[in-house]
């Protein structure tokens, strides 16, 4: 029998204070801590739990992972010594290059000694009397601050789908956005892989390239633009450097917080010659851009239309085999009323004789089993499967952070029914907590770095403005979210968004998630006079006391 231990005094574990604690080191995380540390003079510390900087670009090291967004407009514009230092290789930065980016703004502004790696933070919970929040991690560290930043991205809780029988595969699976650092060989092996969002369309030519044979499980067709990545040419690296204003102003005036201005047109407005014509030249343009075409894309059906089947004819164009390119062109949303990926070469690998397209809304995935994956109709042997999932977007990495707010109300518990937010900035109820690109901001419908300079000047004007008048306390009133929630509706509502059923923006890709449009769909420039109306008016709508 063991021995029965002597009970031993519990030591309570040491808290650490700090004025100011953020949960996170991507770019918004790095940002903050800049912002609060170097401009404000605060003390703070960082917790995160990778062994590096990068949230995002660390975590997706997927074959093909890129970001959608041209690389001289992803990165910080708030430093102009930053901008002049880095130079982006290709049109699209790769993952790679992204974080060697991050790692040199981190170095670059010494950084990474406020950051505390491999740390997951497990709970917080505001302790009204003391007017602090108290934040735990998973190895029982605890820590005291009265600011409490959530830097914790959109897009960073993995949704891998409860399919029975994974555990019974033999083969190796993995979810895309938690690869292994060390890479996956493909050589040799029959790879299956789930899902065709941006990163499944990002992923599959690479894959095919590399595999034995590679089968596309496709729930939701979708559409997909070229993205023409290449290296940037010396004169274009040069424009970039020469023009980092004008950039930056065009970036901050269109809706989408990209370089490049939408058009004033109507989709309706040209012959239907002349559409097809400007269609073509956006197309060979590629990228992100091609929704900038015509101003009602997003707004108007019948002009949505126009795009949506030009892109279907291209499918049928590029694929040969009629019965695949059937299936892949079986689009039923309007184009970019879901996420829109860009490619490089995606369809066109659906011609390659060792790729094969299984349409699972027709002939669904019943279970996995030792060797494949078993629909209603067929068995399909894999030796690997990656699954290209997705994410429990938005709300997802906020609530694995457990927080406890006034009166031990959880977040979970009030976000049941979705979430709900002033701004996206802050919650009733949990004072002094900011949420960096929450829910109800605009953030992944915008270019990030944009919605994350947005946010954390916002952020640490307001710090700096509770500390200048002695403003021990600041939270939303419960009116001002209710207000504030039903205009992120409405702002959907105005829009094509709000009426795709099966889109992640609505929380629609996670089983049991309550259905909420989650970001703010009015557009950067309007979200930013909106924060920027609110704080000229003594920060409206919110609640402060000393
Ligand atoms: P997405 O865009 O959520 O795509 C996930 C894909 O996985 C999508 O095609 C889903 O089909 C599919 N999926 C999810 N669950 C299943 C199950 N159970 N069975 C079959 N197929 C499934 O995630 P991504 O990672 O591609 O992109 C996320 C964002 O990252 C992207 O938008 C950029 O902002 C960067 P569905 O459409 O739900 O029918």
């Amino acid at each position: 029998m063991a021995s029965v231990p002597q009970s031993s005094p519990i030591t309570p574990a040491p808290v650490t204070d700090t004025e100011a604690l953020i949960i996170g080191a991507g770019f918004s995380g790095l940002y903050q801590l800049h912002s609060l540390r170097d401009r404000l003079g605060l003390s703070v510390q960082v917790l995160e739990m990778a062994d590096g900087v990068g949230g995002t670009w660390y975590w997706n090291r997927y074959p093909g992972a890129r970001c959608d967004s041209e690389s001289h407009s992803y990165m910080y514009y708030f430093s102009d010594a930053l901008l002049k230092e880095w130079q982006w290789s290709e049109r699209y930065p790769g993952q790679a290059e992204i974080l060697r980016y991050l790692n040199f703004v981190a170095d670059r502004l010494d950084l990474k000694r406020s950051v505390r790696f491999n740390t997951r933070v497990t709970g917080a919970r505001y302790d009204e009397a003391a007017n602090r929040w108290l934040v735990s991690t998973e190895s029982g560290e605890q820590y005291r601050t009265r600011y409490l930043i959530t830097a914790v991205g959109c897009l960073s809780s993995a949704n891998i789908p409860a399919i029975p029988g994974l555990a019974d595969f033999t083969g190796r699976w993995y979810h895309t956005g938690q690869w292994p650092h060390e890479g996956v060989d493909f050589s040799g092996k029959r790879v299956g892989l789930v899902g065709t969002g941006s990163t499944g369309i990002q992923a599959t030519p690479v894959i095919a390239e590399a595999a034995a044979h590679l089968t596309v499980f496709q729930r939701t067709p979708n559409y997909s633009v070229p993205a023409h990545n290449a290296p940037l040419s010396e004169g274009f690296k040069r424009y970039v450097a020469d023009n980092s204003d004008r950039i930056r102003q065009v970036m901050h005036s269109t809706p989408n917080g990209h370089p490049f201005i939408i058009a004033q047109r109507s989709a309706h407005d040209p012959s239907e010659h002349e559409r097809k014509a400007l269609y073509e030249s956006a197309w060979s343009i590629g990228g992100l851009r091609f929704r900038s075409v015509f101003r009602d894309l997003l707004v108007d059906k019948a002009a949505n239309d126009t795009a949506s089947s030009f892109l279907k004819n291209k499918i049928r164009e590029i694929v040969k085999d009629p019965a695949t390119a059937e299936k892949l062109a079986d689009i039923d949303h309007p184009f970019a009323a879901k996420r829109p990926p860009i490619d490089t070469g995606y369809f066109e690998t659906f011609n390659r004789p060792n790729v094969t397209l299984v349409d699972v809304r027709a002939d669904p995935i019943e279970r996995i089993t030792a060797t494949g994956i078993q629909t209603g109709k067929a068995h399909h042997e894999l030796d690997v499967i990656v699954f290209a999932t997705g994410f429990d977007a938005l709300t997802g990495p906020l609530k694995k952070l457990n927080l406890v707010g006034r009166g031990g109300v959880s977040l979970n518990a009030l976000w049941e029914a979705g979430p709900r937010s002033y701004l996206g900035l802050q919650v009733s109820g949990f004072p002094n907590l900011f949420t960096l690109t929450g829910p109800g901001s605009p953030s992944v419908l915008v270019n990030m770095p944009v919605a994350i300079e947005q946010h954390v000047d916002w952020v640490t004007d307001c710090i700096a403005h509770l500390r200048k008048e002695g403003i021990a306390r600041m939270e939303p009133r419960p009116e001002a979210m209710e207000a504030w929630s039903q205009q992120v509706q409405a702002a959907a509502d105005a829009t094509l968004l709000s009426k795709v059923p099966h889109s992640w923006y609505l929380g629609a890709n996670v089983p049991g998630k309550p259905r909420v449009f989650m970001p703010y769909a009015g557009g950067m420039p309007r979200y930013r006079q909106i924060c920027q109306e609110v704080a000229q008016r003594g920060y409206e709508g919110f609640e402060f006391s000393r």
